[in-house]
């Protein structure tokens, strides 16, 4: 018992101090890592992949929240990240990994919306709520574990 609460202060402390590198095990069960590279929405997605991972997809208030939790705890705060949300191809957003819609929403006031915007950010100017921007856009990105 005791043995397995120390493991756990130990698990936070190696995340709190390698910051963007590990894979962060949030309290649904996945595992999150961002990239030290940037790169539009379809590179992101490949990236993610190549690492046997895939770009981060939010389900629930609970995931939006430790997602956001790890890009604080990262070096990348200042940044914007790729979800695998995207309207592309399609009528309305969906999960690109999994072909599902949205059921779980948190966009930000006024969003989406936009000429040309068909991908989905968590944006550093509203608290990491949702953006839609242009998928060509290079900026950073979330994978997580399938
Ligand atoms: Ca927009």
């Amino acid at each position: 018992m005791k043995l397995h609460l120390v493991l756990a202060i130990v698990l936070l402390e190696i995340v709190s101090i390698f910051g963007a590198n590990p894979k962060i095990i949030s309290p649904v069960g996945k595992s999150y890592h961002i990239p030290t590279v940037k790169s539009n929405w379809f590179k992101a997605n490949s990236h993610c992949y190549n690492i046997g991972m895939r770009l981060v997809r939010i389900s629930s208030s609970e995931e939006h929240n430790a997602v956001v939790k790890v890009i604080k705890a990262s070096g990348y705060k200042y940044d914007n990240f790729w979800t695998s949300a995207t309207e592309l191809g399609n009528i309305g957003y969906y999960w690109f990994h999994s072909g599902q819609n949205l059921q779980f929403k948190k966009w930000a006031s006024g969003q989406p919306g936009g000429k040309d915007e068909h991908c989905m950010q968590l944006s550093r100017y509203t608290n990491f709520e949702w953006h839609d921007y242009p998928c060509t856009e290079v900026t950073r990105f979330v994978c997580e574990t399938t």
